[in-house]
């Protein structure tokens, strides 16, 4: 697990463990499992942690090379991380349109779900977190019945945990495939990231003297064992 490290995954781990984002402890993720970490990007909550987290996404798509002609944040988490990335990828001298979803459509003043600049050509999705992948399917199923292409995803952390699925039994199962594996090698989008799992990992390892973040660390270690992929 040693090797290079990423400089820019690293401070940004160390950005969001110092900004109260990424926590140790128990929490349950959506999937239903009970995770030692837990990543809330709703407590980058200030300007300037805003501005920050916007030039880290903004960074990785441009060094990505990652073509699109605009960008959508889904509803909540991804519509105030989408504007950020927008105004930053302006600032850097590439101004692209932007739109996002309502979760409930309306029935007056301008109608339907979307707002924002219409949905069309190559349509890059600027999102917190992939687990399961379940909120990247909604995106890319609303992209394309606007008939726009769902070309890439950002997300600021990849947990590389496997995805579920629901079998026709209703038992929900994992699959040998992490959602960002399936959404680049199935769906074929071209997926973004700014830190996965494995640089929390050393990130926690480089802070291993501290017997707290070394107990974090085992937990986190535990984790991946059970629900980790390659
Ligand atoms: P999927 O839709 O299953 O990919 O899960 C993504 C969602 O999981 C996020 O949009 C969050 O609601 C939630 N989540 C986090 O935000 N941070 C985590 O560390 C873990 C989860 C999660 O529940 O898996």
């Amino acid at each position: 697990d040693s090797g290079t490290q990423d400089e820019l995954a690293q401070a940004f781990v160390q950005f969001s463990v110092e900004s109260g984002v990424l926590r140790f402890g128990e929490f349950k993720t959506k999937a239903g499992r009970m995770s030692p970490y837990f990543f809330n990007a709703g407590l980058f909550d200030d300007g300037a942690k805003l501005g920050r987290l916007a030039a880290f996404y903004a960074k990785r798509i441009v060094d990505s090379g990652i073509e699109f002609d605009m960008i959508f944040g889904p509803a909540y988490k991804g519509i105030p991380l989408g504007a950020a990335v927008a105004i930053e990828l302006a600032r850097l001298g590439r101004n692209v349109p932007f739109a996002y979803n309502r979760k409930e459509a309306k029935d007056h003043g301008e109608g339907g779900t979307l707002v924002g600049a219409p949905l069309k050509g190559q349509v890059l999705i600027v999102d917190d977190v992939m687990s399961a992948g379940t909120a990247a399917r909604e995106s890319i199923a609303l992209i394309r019945a606007a008939g726009a292409t769902a070309s890439a995803v950002a997300i600021a952390l990849d947990r590389q945990e496997m995805a579920t699925e629901i079998g026709a039994d209703g038992v929900q199962r994992d699959l040998p495939h992490s959602a960002v594996q399936y959404v680049r090698n199935t769906l074929g989008l071209q997926v973004c990231t700014i830190a996965q799992l494995t640089d929390l990992l050393q990130y926690l390892e480089t802070r291993q003297n501290d017997p707290e973040v070394a107990q974090h660390g085992a937990r986190v270690r535990a984790y991946r064992e059970r629900y980790g992929v390659q």
